[in-house]
């Protein structure tokens, strides 16, 4: 074979090494595009919520089962004030964390408030938990009349919305992604600080699914990654028209 036989033969050969070298290619982008999806893009339930309305956001530590509940509820006694409990786990105790509305500071409640109704481990841990009931109707948007928030089967797992009392519309909704297991997401706290709309707690529960299931998608993700929950207010006046 001369020498130029042996040129045109490499030249000839080109068109089906730039083909293969396209399709591995492809593939590699392919696989890191699906690996962003998975690990990156569908991570958000991982970075801190921002629910419409917003007006007050707390990072807390995530739940380590699905009867886990962290709770929300406002001053017994009217001050412009909540208490949001966090479950006893195996590695915490309950506990208690009370704030100041709008301002968010810590709040240290009369002692008639801190009394044997307002217990920082309710409700007790044991083999059987009973929840308390929560409150759901509240005055949203300041007509006057009281909205109620939606419960499962009204409205699907994950989603808070609070219907009109006076129209049945749907005043407010939200979504969080169901990384957890509870549905019980919104709790209403009144009109906080008396400008006559009311307040609603949202609770978003993050779980390291790492720790117990790697068949799920994000478990690979929680891994490396810190898992947080938060509660968040949201207030009928940041909703208002102006
Ligand atoms: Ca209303
Ligand atoms: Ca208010």
């Amino acid at each position: 074979m001369s020498a130029v036989d042996t040129r045109r033969g490499q030249r000839e050969g080109r068109p089906e090494k730039l083909v293969a070298i396209l399709f591995i290619g492809a593939i590699g982008l392919a696989f890191l595009a699906g690996f962003v999806r998975v690990f990156v893009l569908n991570q958000d339930h991982l970075f801190a919520p921002t629910p419409e309305g917003m007006v007050l956001r707390f990072e807390v530590r995530e739940v380590e089962s699905p009867l886990d509940r962290i709770t929300v509820r406002p001053s017994w006694t009217g001050e412009a004030a909540f208490t949001i409990s966090l479950p006893a786990t195996r590695s915490h105790a309950a506990e208690a964390l009370r704030r100041t509305y709008p301002d968010g500071l810590e709040w240290t409640p009369a002692a008639s408030e801190a009394g044997a109704g307002d217990s920082a481990v309710e409700p007790e841990p044991g083999p059987i938990r009973l929840w308390p009931e929560r409150e759901l109707v509240f005055d949203f948007d300041g007509d006057g009349v009281e909205d109620r928030v939606l419960t499962v089967p009204e409205v699907d797992y994950g989603w808070v919305k609070v219907a009109s009392g006076a129209d049945g519309s749907i005043l407010y909704e939200n979504y969080d992604p169901l990384y957890y297991e509870s549905d019980e997401r919104a709790f209403p706290l009144g009109d906080l600080d008396g400008d006559g709309y009311g307040e609603l707690a949202l609770v978003h529960p993050r779980m390291d699914r790492s720790k117990f299931d790697f068949l799920d998608p994000h478990a690979f993700a929680h891994a490396f990654m810190d898992v947080k929950s938060w509660v968040t207010v949201v207030s009928g006046s940041e909703l208002a028209p102006r």
